[in-house]
């Protein structure tokens, strides 16, 4: 760790360690003039902000939800360092737009999926509903290779390379609808990605059933996260909402609310009692092996609904709509948020094997059942024991004990509660550092907070949210800073640095433009550097361009209207930080080129005249020059 991030923290903590956050203020003086009065060293004393420069400890990997990207933020200072495009488009990027992207947005539509949306004229969704963001594990802690995470709003999963931190694939999940609860597998490695589809509807769902809610049915999916093809589904009773699975690489657990299979609110909610639903893995996997499976859609379907095979599931009846589901690091607990109940059940992972034998009691594996608050929705932890769980109506984050807790619940006379705080308002997800690892290192707590109400200036009528720090090296868990967001991160995770490595310039034979390599070598034209004319193959023409700052190898290209081009540019920058960007103005194109990449975009040539292309990156002091002609010779001349 570096000289400065030392300084950061020791001062940070230093400070909050001898004074309230109230009483902030009445430190800084003292405190910056001992750091010789400067604005950054203030801005250090207060604890508040790192001094400009200062390095994180921290990554932060955010949802988006509606907005559909992925955000990185450095974490503690919550400082948002980067979008990364996902189920959204991208103005920016041209994430959506270039060859690159809509070849990942398209290659893992169903054939359906493909022709519905080509009968609105497009090639791809637009929007996505990105919830959970989750690292792949190596032997139950982060392994900085890739991503995962959810679309709820069209049935997607997509994964992002953290060497580069750009989306490399997006499947659409068959056989289920609206994916939620995502969650890699910890154990031996990621390995599987569950993932949880949420709302049910029939296994064949063409129309042959309609409303009769009793043939509908849900999907738990395993991906293979190595080449995101499904390796398996099973089909359960009830919806499926978040999941997570254990440190043995041998059980899933999901929340299941609906256990009623209502499909009116009243309905939902009519049973005092859901479901934990409980995946072993190691028996699917023998009976995928046994051929004990229906195939729908290509993918192997294992029944596992409530009360046909048990080897495959179990259900434990948990008091009520159940949300969160989380693992904690010793291993050994699972704790599944109650929602409806204000409690929390917390499974014994050693007790499971038990629970999948003849006879066993629903409940067995059930060791705690601590009373917390009001709507427990997500529950992190500090790796030394304690559990911190968002109350979402009492608008708190309540500190307990586990392991009190567990005697509680034998019959002790002891609180497992250890305090409470206030957060601003109504928190849903929360995370802690490492929290979902085996390095849990109990520093940091964000509590995801799904209202802001009066925290912030006005903005009109769709306010942001609001995302608050506490600091849980502090028995009172102060909340010591606030940061709005816009719609809507539901689910974080903070990853310590060290474990995630992106390189700074692009490798000239990455995957991610194999077609423009291909399309390349049989026009003859050497990609690295581009050709001199335009490439003409009947009515299409391919342009090939390098970009070296500040020019583009090409001050001008003709094409005639009609024509489809296809104009690549590749960056043979090598710097660091040298992006270019291709916008062609009045066309509607436009996307970024990095270093060392190439990018490319097809379009109709369809507007006679001069159109000027240009560099959209600020990448020189000659930018503004960094620009050509487009020349568009009109049909018939
Ligand atoms: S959910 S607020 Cu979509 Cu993760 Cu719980
Ligand atoms: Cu190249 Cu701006």
């Amino acid at each position: 760790m570096s000289d400065t991030n030392n300084k950061f923290n020791i001062t940070r903590r230093g400070m909050l360690g001898a004074t309230a956050t109230g009483a902030i203020a009445a430190t800084t003086g003292a405190a910056a003039g001992l750091l010789g009065g400067s604005r950054p060293a203030q801005a250090a004393a207060e604890g508040l902000t790192p001094v400009p420069g200062d390095l994180d400890e921290y990554y932060g990997f955010w949802s988006s939800g509606q907005t559909g990207e992925l955000r990185i933020l450095g974490f503690p200072s919550m400082r948002e360092l980067m979008r990364v495009p996902v189920f959204n488009r991208c103005s920016a990027t041209g994430w959506g737009q270039t060859n690159e992207s809509l070849k990942v947005m398209t290659e893992g539509l169903l054939p359906e999926t493909r022709e519905f949306l080509a009968k609105r004229n497009m090639e791809t969704y637009d929007n996505g509903d990105l919830h959970h963001p989750h690292m792949s594990f190596t032997e139950g802690t982060y392994d900085g290779r890739y991503l995962f995470m959810n679309d709820k709003a069209n049935t997607r999963v997509a994964r992002v390379r953290c060497d580069v931190m750009k989306t490399d694939k997006i499947i659409e999940i068959p056989n289920t609808g609206d994916i939620h609860g995502l969650r890699p597998q910890k154990y031996p490695r990621t390995g599987y990605v569950f993932a949880n589809g949420e709302h049910e509807m029939p296994i064949v769902n063409d129309g042959s059933v309609l409303d009769e809610p009793e043939e509908y049915v849900n999907i738990f999916t395993a991906i293979d996260g190595d080449t995101m093809e499904i390796a398996w589904q099973v089909m359960v009773s009830g919806n499926l909402d978040n999941c997570d699975a254990d440190y043995q690489g041998k059980y899933a657990f999901s929340t299941s609310y609906n256990s009623e299979m209502g499909m009116t609110l009243a309905e939902m909610t009519e049973n005092e009692m859901d479901h934990c639903v409980i995946f072993n893995i190691k028996e699917i996997e023998k009976g995928i092996e046994a051929g004990d499976y229906e195939e729908y859609k290509g993918v192997k379907v294992i029944d596992g609904r409530k009360g046909k095979n048990k080897k495959y599931t179990r259900y434990v009846p948990i008091p009520n709509s159940p949300h969160g589901c989380n693992t904690a690091p010793d291993g050994k607990h699972v704790v599944i948020n109650g929602k409806l109940s204000p409690t929390c059940s917390v499974i014994d992972v050693n007790k499971v094997d038990a629970l999948f034998s003849e006879g066993a009691e629903e409940r067995s594996c059930i060791v705690a059942e601590p009373e917390l608050g009001l709507g427990p929705l997500h529950t992190a932890f500090d790796g030394k024991g304690m559990a911190y769980t968002t109350l979402f109506l009492d608008s708190q984050v309540v500190k307990w004990d586990i392991e009190k807790a567990v005697r509680a619940y034998a019959g002790e006379d002891v609180n497992p509660i250890v305090t409470k705080t206030d957060v601003h308002y109504q928190p849903g997800h929360n995370h802690s550092s490492m929290g979902e690892t085996s390095e849990a290192d109990g520093k940091w707590l964000i509590s995801l907070n799904k209202f802001s109400k009066d925290r912030f200036i006005n903005v009109g009528p769709l306010k942001p949210e609001n995302e608050q720090l506490l600091d849980i090296t502090r028995d009172d868990m102060p909340v010591v800073h606030d940061g709005p967001t816009f719609a809507e991160p539901h689910d974080c995770i903070i990853v310590r640095r060290d474990l995630v490595n992106p390189v700074n310039v692009w490798s000239r034979d990455d995957p991610m433009w194999e077609e423009a390599r291909k399309q390349a070598e049989a026009d003859g034209v050497d990609l690295d550097w581009g050709a001199d004319e335009p490439v003409r193959d009947g009515d299409k023409v391919r342009v090939y361009m390098h970009s070296i700052a500040p020019q583009f190898s090409m001050s001008k290209f003709r094409v005639r209207q009609g024509d489809e081009v296809t104009v690549y540019i590749t960056n043979m920058d090598e710097i660091d930080d040298l992006t270019h960007g291709f916008t062609l103005s009045n066309h509607g194109v436009a996307f970024e080129v990095p270093p060392q990449a190439t990018a490319s975009a097809t379009f109709t040539a369809d507007r006679p005249g001069v159109h000027w292309f240009y560099c959209q990156w600020f990448c020189h002091a000659l930018h503004m020059e960094m620009r050509g002609r487009m020349l568009v010779e009109p049909r018939g001349a």
